[in-house]
């Protein structure tokens, strides 16, 4: 007998599962980047509004996505999970997947029938400088896809290949809902749709500019990497085999900005989303404290020994600092309405200490070039303006500097992720690794590496972290 989900099995499901009939589902989100953290999240809000908002799902690079969720019909399994045990769930939102580099025409065809094309592609994807947050112009996706902007790779590429087949046909255009942890995401992503376009075409990058609703989001949940122990377990909670399950834990948060200029969305709210005239304020909290805290745990944490976030806060000595990190950040940060940031912190350390989410740190320390400007550098910034010391942000940036040089404290290989890997631990490897690695403007500006207010702790805790190690120095 078949056992595998989908479709025809969804009947045998014991779990719950989609109480709609999918055949009302309309591909009206294209979906570009869909990783675990989607699935989890917007997918499971779209899923939760209700209508007839189906999800063309685009994987941008490779197919094992698609492969695995072809044959399941798009039905997958989240599973909740924290210490009181595991929820699952299947979900029905998404209805095909799409792998771009196989058929990018399919995509651009897909984007002009859509209401909203979402997006997350994590923060490389965009093919910025991080620090200026200006397009890449020599990134070599964006110089492929100004060259053949009918094939494009980028997300910047589609969305404008789309939008340009809108104009042609005299249609309006679709939304563009960015999903990633970037500050001032929507405001950022129309910046660079712009600049990608005026190389096209400054008619088109005009039309953007003037009918193109980019609102900002700020999105929360935390999504480990699929295991081998989820299939496992999927298989347990929903009877049949399911290959592509997600974990997350509990907590989820969406806050919109209210700038849709028109274009039709998933009444999301409906499922708990919060529809908001600015997102600054979530964003910032989110960015700041759960995200940096996230960043300085990861590399800490993997010096220090730690598999996991969870490994991480049970450490004594690490739980210390990461309070301590925290009453650095809080005060530069304001209140969002109705938000307790401090109930905020403990809520964090308590989401942080999920036993059942596996959230390793070396994930959390992929692409650090790409995070530090938005997690770390923008509370420095506000700090030392303040005339207020670093000490924890400081040795944040230090267990970075620290980790990208690609050696860990017992002397073994460090597999750094990071677009300027290479060039990273190129710096990272001599006597200077401090100025040298902060002369990388693209992540530090002209400002920090001249401002000796920063430079002088960050060379201390480089240093110290040298010739003691990550777990005295956490002290
Ligand atoms: C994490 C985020 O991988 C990372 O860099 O900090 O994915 C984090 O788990 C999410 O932003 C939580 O919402």
């Amino acid at each position: 007998m078949n056992d595998r989900l989908s479709n025809a099995t969804l009947s045998r499901v014991a779990v719950a599962k989609p109480g709609y009939d999918r055949a009302v589902l309309r591909p009206r989100i294209v979906h570009l980047g869909l990783g675990a953290f989607f699935r989890a999240h917007g997918a499971v809000y779209t899923e939760d509004a209700g209508g007839d908002w189906g999800i063309v799902g685009v994987s941008l690079q490779r197919p094992d996505q698609r492969d695995r969720l072809a044959s399941q019909d798009g039905l997958y399994t989240v599973m909740e999970r924290d210490g009181s045990g595991t929820r699952a769930r299947v979900i029905g939102s998404v209805l095909s997947v799409l792998v771009a580099p196989e058929d990018p025409g399919a995509v651009i065809a897909a984007m002009a029938a859509a209401s909203v094309v979402s997006l997350t592609v994590t923060e490389k994807g965009y093919c910025h400088n991080p620090a200026t947050g200006r397009l890449d112009p020599a990134h070599p996706d964006i110089v492929h896809d100004l060259a053949h902007p009918d094939a494009p790779r980028s997300a910047v590429g589609f969305i404008v290949a789309g939008l340009a087949v809108r104009r042609t046909a005299g249609l309006k255009p679709f939304a563009v809902v960015t999903c990633d942890n970037l500050p001032a995401n929507g405001r950022l992503l129309a910046g660079l749709v712009r600049d990608f376009a005026a190389l096209r075409d400054t008619a088109l990058a005009d039309w953007i500019a003037m009918n193109v609703a980019f609102p900002a989001t700020m999105v929360d949940r935390i999504v480990p990497e699929m295991t081998p122990a989820d299939v496992k377990d999927a298989r347990a909670a929903i009877g049949l085999t399911d290959a592509a399950p997600v974990s997350h834990e509990p907590f989820r948060q969406w806050v919109i900005e209210d700038r849709f200029e028109g274009a039709e969305r998933p009444a999301w709210e409906k499922a708990g989303a919060q529809i908001v005239a600015d997102v600054a304020p979530f964003e910032h909290m989110k960015l700041r404290l759960l995200n940096g805290a996230h960043s300085a745990l990861a590399y800490l944490g993997y010096l220090a020994g730690c598999e996991t976030i969870f490994d991480a806060v049970s450490d004594p000595v690490l739980n210390g600092f990461v309070r301590r990190l925290w009453d650095e950040i809080l005060p530069m940060v304001p209140s969002p309405p109705d938000t307790d940031l401090r109930r905020y912190i403990e809520d964090l350390l308590m989401r942080f200490a999920n036993p059942t989410v596996r959230h390793r740190t070396w994930q959390i320390a992929m692409d650090g070039s790409q995070k530090l400007p938005q997690r770390l550098l923008g509370t420095i910034r506000e700090r030392l303006a303040a005339g207020l010391p670093i000490p924890s942000l400081a040795l944040s940036v230090a267990a970075w500097i620290r980790y990208v040089g690609g050696v860990d404290e017992k002397g073994q290989p460090i597999d750094v992720r990071d677009p300027l890997a290479v060039r990273l631990r190129a710096l990272a490897g001599g006597d200077d690794a401090v100025t040298r690695v902060l002369a990388v403007t693209e992540i530090f500006g002209t400002d920090l590496p001249a401002d000796p207010a920063f430079v002088g702790p960050v060379t201390e805790a480089y240093r110290r972290l040298r010739q003691y190690g990550a777990q005295v120095v956490a002290q």
